[in-house]
This record gives C-alpha cells, structure tokens and sequence, in this order.
C-alpha cells in the first residue's frame, strides 16, 4: 500500500463560527483560531478541515456561498486567513478547505444574473424548469416532486420568469447545473486559485449530488405527502464520475493535497470507484452508513443502536481498502449531535465512554477525523425554546411538524434535542468564565450550560482526561503504523456488547478491544501474548471489561 501523509495524518475541524470569537461580537472568526493553534498543535493533529468562510448571507451558515473569492466579514480578512494559512504551515499542519460547490447563495452575482431573464447569459448555469399541470385539479405544481434535505419541495417559483429553480438543500442554495461546461470551468479555475494561494485540499461538500438524472422524473410518491426522498436521482448520478475524473485532470492532479468527498447514500463499490488511486478522482469521502444506525427513515426518529450493525458497517468498508482506495472515520461533524451522547454515555460514563469512542475512531484503517470539542468531551445540549436554535434544518422540522402537521410540540422538541445538527455547533468551551472564554460579547448561539465542568482549561489540567487521552493515541497511532496501514481483522465476531480487531502489517499485530456499553462483560485474551499501549481505565483486569473499556495491546 502507498504511504501518503494523508492516510498518516489526524484531521481536526473546526466550525469557525463557533471556535473563539477573538474581538467581542459573539462570533467566533479566524483571529479566534489563530489565538488557538498553540491548542490545536498540542493536541498532535496533522490537518485542518475549516468549515466554510466565504463570503455568505448565512442562510445555511456560509454552506451557502455568495462569493468564492472573499472572506465573510464576520469571520475577518483575507489578511487574516492568509496570516492563518502561514502560521499553520510553520507548524507543520496542514489545511485544507471546503468547496461547495453543488449549490451556491441566491445571492451569488450568477444566480443574481440567472433568474433575470430566459436568454441570460447565466440562466443554464442552474436547472430552471417550468411547472407541471396536476392531474387532480388541473393547478400548476413544480416540476418534480422531489423533497428537499430541508423539508418541502426541492423547487422554488421565481416570478420574473414564470419558472422554478431546483434547490435540494434551502431556498436560498440554487443547484448549479453542472451540465453546462461553464459552471465547470468556473468551478475549477476556483479551485486552482485557492490551491494557488497554498492551501493543502478540500473537503468537497455533497459532492456526489452534482449528476441529476436526465429528464428529472418524478419519485414514487408516499402515501400522504406531497414531496418524496430522490436520493436515486440524483445522488452518485450518472455523469459523477466522467466530473470526478475531469476535475482530477484538470485541477487536483496537479498539487499533493488530499481530497474528502461528502457522499451521503454511498455504497462501498462507490467508494471504491471514487477513491481507488487507479481511478484518478477522490482520495477519499465520507460515507454515512454509521450516522443511520440509530434511526428509522428519517434521521429525527431515533432508536437503539446495536454493535452488530457497527461491526458489520466496519467490516464491510474495509473492502474501499483492500481494492486500492482510502476510508475516513468519523463519529460527528457539525451536522450531527455530538457522538459522546449519541453512542456514549454523557451521564454516567461520559469520561470513559468518551474516551472509548476515541479509540475507536483512532484505530480504523483510513484517516481519522475528530471534530471541535470531541476531544474534551462536550455533550448535546437540549434548549427549552425554539427560538433559542439557529440551524435552518431544525428550524424547518419544526415548523413542518408543529405548524403543518400538526404533531406533538413536546414530542417535536425531544427529537430536536436528540438529533439536532446545533447540538455540535454550540460554542467551544475554553474555560469556566462567563461565555465559556468563547466571547467577551452576546454569543451568537446560547452556550451549552455544561462549561462549568466541561472546558479546556479542566482538561489540561488534569493528566488522566479526555483531551490528553486523544493526545496519547494520536502518537500511539503514529508509533505503530499497524493502526494505519494494518489490515484489519475482526475478531470475536458474534459478541454483541465487545468489538474487537486485530491491525496487522507484516506480522506485526496491534489488538483493539472495546466495549461499546455501560455492563461489565468478560472476554477471554489468554491465547495473546501482549503488552497494554493503553487503556480508559488505570488497572485493568485480564478478563473483564469495565464499562465502556477500551484497551489498545501490542501482540508480541
Ligand atoms: O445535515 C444533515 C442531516 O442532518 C445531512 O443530511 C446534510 O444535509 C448533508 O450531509 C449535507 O451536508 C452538507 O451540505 C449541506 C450543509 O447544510 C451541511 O452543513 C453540509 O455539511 C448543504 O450545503
Ligand atoms: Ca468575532
């Protein structure tokens, strides 16, 4: 297998509006992140993956972009993300940056210019369509019926001509239509002018989503709503491959950076197409089977996970690797709650439980990714009002339930609590002052109360927490290449509460044993002879597992 600094390296990202706000507006920016690379270098990550900082209305927290060339004002210059640029570098840590490039802002000057008029010379550069009769009663409806990831229909009405605007996230994000070789020159002469100015990748956002099928039929409707799921139409679409390939030629082939594509619905044989080195596309994409093990249809109707189908999950993506591509591994990023109180235990384990999870992640053959404040063990937050969420996915949830149909607030709430995408992006919770040491001013999003125990100042402190925990397995992932470039074999497969997995790289063994729940179990290890690297707890037995134990042994 290749050796390549982005299979070795540990990502962190950061959601800059929720990092360190640096002058008092309660907003955090990039001076805040340049204040915290001393922390971030500390804790012995490689890479930076920094949330969007374009320019944008924030309709979608700058996933909605209005100019690719600019810095967003609240977040600082581009003096200021030149300064960070450089300074990572001397350090050794590398950034890389999202591109967005499914969809832009309604207020890009593209879309600005689209919607003007039919014969505009950026009309064909978003799907316009005009809209269908209904059979029933002769009314005109959209073109399609396809449902947007943020509830209601995937189109928008624009008077000025009479037609819709296909926008499968919200009314504000257009979908470019990538057919037009235009939007893809621009696309890629954008790309190069940030890999120009230093930059070290992208993590490409919906990335699989920019091949819709041809003729954009309609889905096969669910009984009783208006709008149904077209994930077959238009994830992993028919042309998404001959853009991968062409973007490669035409822009990534030409630095060593690293690429992460964002691919929800992805199956392992797309994985393997999109990142097997022959291919000449992605290095490697986030696929979500993980974040679906513990819901029902939709992500808001939750349910008890169960170890098997992460074992089998695990499992089953190993073959990305074996067929000459590369696997990311992550628990949560800034649109799902946060992992501890997900497949943890925040309560009564959440040091343990916490830093079980982080074994896990650490240990998977491909790139691992931990997301600000995993690292120090932050929890869900559950506010009491509505008003008090910024995040338009939840926003519209609620609406659409409470208002539309008519559910259940209380119900409605508890999902929120459960699932929503802001329980990640509360601030980042430096220190037990007022605000957390986040901001001196009015935080743009309520802080979760459980700062006072849960901050970095606790953590540095203190020898056995969390943050240092993350910091002993990064070098021990580093120490014992077995962890990155091992194969990985499962073993006692049919446990249902311990996953355990044996690295290998030329007879050389690394053993991983974890118990994903809250009960003491037994597991027999006799047959092993081993030497601890480390474990979440101070002594550990031979045959029993404490709660949430995780255990990292050398095999001799
Ligand atoms: O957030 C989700 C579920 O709660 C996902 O369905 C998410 O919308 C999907 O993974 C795409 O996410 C990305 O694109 C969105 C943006 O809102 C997300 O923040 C981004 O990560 C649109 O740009
Ligand atoms: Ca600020």
């Amino acid at each position: 297998m290749k050796e390549k600094w982005w299979k070795e390296g540990v990502v962190y990202q950061i959601y800059p509006r929720s990092f360190k706000d640096s002058n008092g507006d309660g907003i955090g920016d990039l001076r805040g992140i340049i204040e915290k690379i001393d922390y971030i270098e500390n804790l012995g990550v490689d890479i930076i993956w920094l949330n969007p900082v374009y320019k944008s209305p924030n309709d979608d927290n700058g996933y909605d972009i209005s100019d690719y060339y600019n810095i967003m004002d609240e977040f600082g210059t581009m003096a200021d993300w030149e300064e960070l640029l450089d300074k990572l570098h001397k350090r050794g840590i590398k950034l890389i940056m999202d591109l967005v490039v499914n969809h832009t802002s309604d207020e890009h000057k593209w879309f600005v210019e689209s919607r003007k008029s039919k014969d505009n010379p950026y009309r064909d550069y978003y799907i316009w369509r005009k809209g269908k009769e209904n059979k029933e009663d002769g009314k005109e409806i959209e073109p399609n019926n396809w449902l947007s990831f943020f509830s209601g229909s995937a189109w928008k009405y624009d008077k000025t001509t009479d037609e819709y605007f296909m926008h499968l996230f919200t009314k504000k994000q257009p979908d470019l239509n990538w057919e037009n070789e235009n939007v893809r020159k621009e696309v890629y002469k954008m790309m190069t002018w940030w890999l120009d100015k230093g930059i070290d990748g992208f993590r490409m956002d919906v990335i699989n989503l920019i091949s819709k099928v041809d003729g954009l039929p309609d889905v096969p409707k669910v009984k009783g709503e208006k709008y149904s799921w077209g994930g077959d139409y238009f994830m992993n679409g028919p042309k998404v491959e001959e853009w991968f390939k062409e973007m490669n030629k035409e822009v990534l082939s030409k630095y060593d950076i690293m690429t992460v594509g964002e691919c929800p619905g992805t199956t392992p044989q797309e994985g393997i197409n999109f990142t097997a080195e022959e291919n000449r596309e992605l290095n490697m994409i986030f696929q979500f089977e993980l974040m679906g093990i513990d819901s029902e249809i939709v992500k808001w109707n939750t349910k008890q996970f169960e170890l098997k189908d992460i074992k089998r999950i695990i499992k089953k993506w190993q073959l990305v690797i074996e067929k000459g591509g590369w696997n990311s591994n992550y628990l949560m990023n800034h649109d799902q709650p946060r992992a501890l109180s997900r497949f943890g235990d925040d309560k009564n384990y959440r040091k343990e439980s916490a830093k079980m999870l982080a074994t896990f992640t650490l240990t998977l053959p491909g790139t691992p990714y931990i997301y600000q404040g995993e690292e120090i063990g932050m929890v869900n937050v559950a506010f009491e009002k509505i008003d008090d969420y910024k995040d338009v996915e939840t926003i519209n949830y609620y609406n659409e339930m409470v208002f539309d149909k008519k559910e259940n607030k209380e119900k409605i709430m508890k999902q929120i609590h459960q699932m929503s995408r802001d329980n990640s992006r509360t601030p980042m919770q430096w220190d037990d002052t007022e605000n957390a040491g986040f901001t001196t001013g009015n935080s743009w999003i309520k802080l979760n109360p459980s700062y006072k125990e849960i901050n970095v100042e606790n953590d540095l402190k203190d020898e056995n927490s969390i943050y240092n925990y993350y910091k002993k397995l990064i070098k021990i992932r580093k120490e014992n290449k077995e962890l990155i470039y091992g194969k990985y074999i499962e073993i006692n497969v049919e446990n249902e509460k311990v996953m355990s997995y044996i690295l290998e790289k030329e007879n050389s063994k690394i053993l991983v044993v974890i118990n994903f729940f809250g009960d003491n179990e037994t597991l027999d290890l006799k047959g092993y002879e081993k030497e601890l690297l480390i474990s979440n707890y101070e002594n550990s037995l031979e045959v029993e597992l404490k709660p949430y134990e995780a255990r990292i042994y050398k095999i001799k």
